[in-house]
């Protein structure tokens, strides 16, 4: 696999075709620094270009999945509005870059997933939890606002009224409730690394358009009226459906060689 961009607070290891990003800031927490988000931009752009790698994990060194915002640095910067308004644009493209690189992105999370750390991780296509993992949004004990995305991500896994509950109250949540709300789609016993690269390892087999199009498409597609929505599933489909890939995968299918789909 192709080297990516030299960045200072992750690291990628290559894992056959699953790259393993590991935001590696622990000693701040993994706090998400104006430098760290550049980063984040220029290491998921690299992977949409990089046709070696099939899916993604993200995961984290140390105890917090991810702290958010760098508060310290925000504080001592005494940013004017317009300067974290820039800020918020620079978090957009980062997540933006994550959510529609083209390849299916999995969270394997621990610790503390928080504020910043949650708009990050809501920018994943899929999210593990382990046992330590917990989710929040105290931007309102902050006296701060979300400005990663969360109003659009968050507000879309948990819904509008969860939202501003985690943000007025600083509510935590965690384990089968944090499933069940939608924060997380997996909740395992051992290591949410184990369960994120078996996720990855299986969806890197459907053919890259396929999961260009799952990843990428059903986003959009959510932002439009039905009838627009129905013409664009329509014509993803008319592009996806006929690729040579699914023609392969419908003749085994006919040919009674492909795997059923079976509840075993
Ligand atoms: C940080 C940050 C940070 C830790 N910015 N430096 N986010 C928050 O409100 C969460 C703030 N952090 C915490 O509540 C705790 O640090 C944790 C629960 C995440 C972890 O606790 P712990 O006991 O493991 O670590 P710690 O001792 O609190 O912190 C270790 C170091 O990380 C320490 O630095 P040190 O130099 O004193 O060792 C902390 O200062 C540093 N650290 N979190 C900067 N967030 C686009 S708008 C987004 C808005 C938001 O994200 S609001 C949510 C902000």
């Amino acid at each position: 696999m192709a080297e990516g961009p030299e960045v200072e607070f992750m690291r990628s290891e290559a894992d056959g075709d699953v790259l393993v990003v590991t935001l590696d800031r622990a000693d701040k927490r993994n706090a998400l620094s104006a430098a760290f988000i550049e980063e984040i931009v220029s290491l998921f752009d690299w992977v949409r270009q990089a046709e070696a790698v099939r899916a993604v994990v993200v995961r984290a060194e140390g105890s917090v999945f991810c702290a958010g915002l760098d508060l310290i640095e925000h504080h001592l910067e005494d940013r004017s509005a317009t300067d974290f308004m820039y800020i918020c644009r620079r978090w957009h493209a980062a997540f933006d870059a994550i959510q529609h690189c083209g390849k299916p992105v999995i969270g394997a999370l621990n610790g503390a997933v928080v504020g910043g750390g949650l708009e990050l991780a809501s920018a994943f296509h899929i999210r593990v939890a382990d046992q330590t993992t917990y989710f929040a949004l105290p931007e309102g004990q902050r006296g701060i606002f979300t400005g990663g995305g969360a109003t659009v991500r968050v507000a879309r896994l948990v819904g509008e009224a969860r939202m501003i509950d985690m943000m007025l109250t600083g509510r935590v949540y965690t384990r089968e409730e944090a499933v069940s709300v939608g924060l997380c789609q997996y909740l395992v016993e051992g290591s949410s690394m184990d369960k994120a690269m078996e996720i990855a390892r299986k969806a890197a087999q459907n053919p890259p358009l396929s999961n260009f199009a799952i990843t990428s498409g059903i986003a959009h597609i959510g932002n439009m009226p039905a009838n627009d929505a129905f013409y664009a599933e329509a014509f993803i489909a008319g592009i996806t459906n006929t690729q040579p890939a699914s023609k392969d995968r419908l003749a085994a299918f006919m040919n009674k060689t492909a795997a059923k789909v079976l509840n075993d």
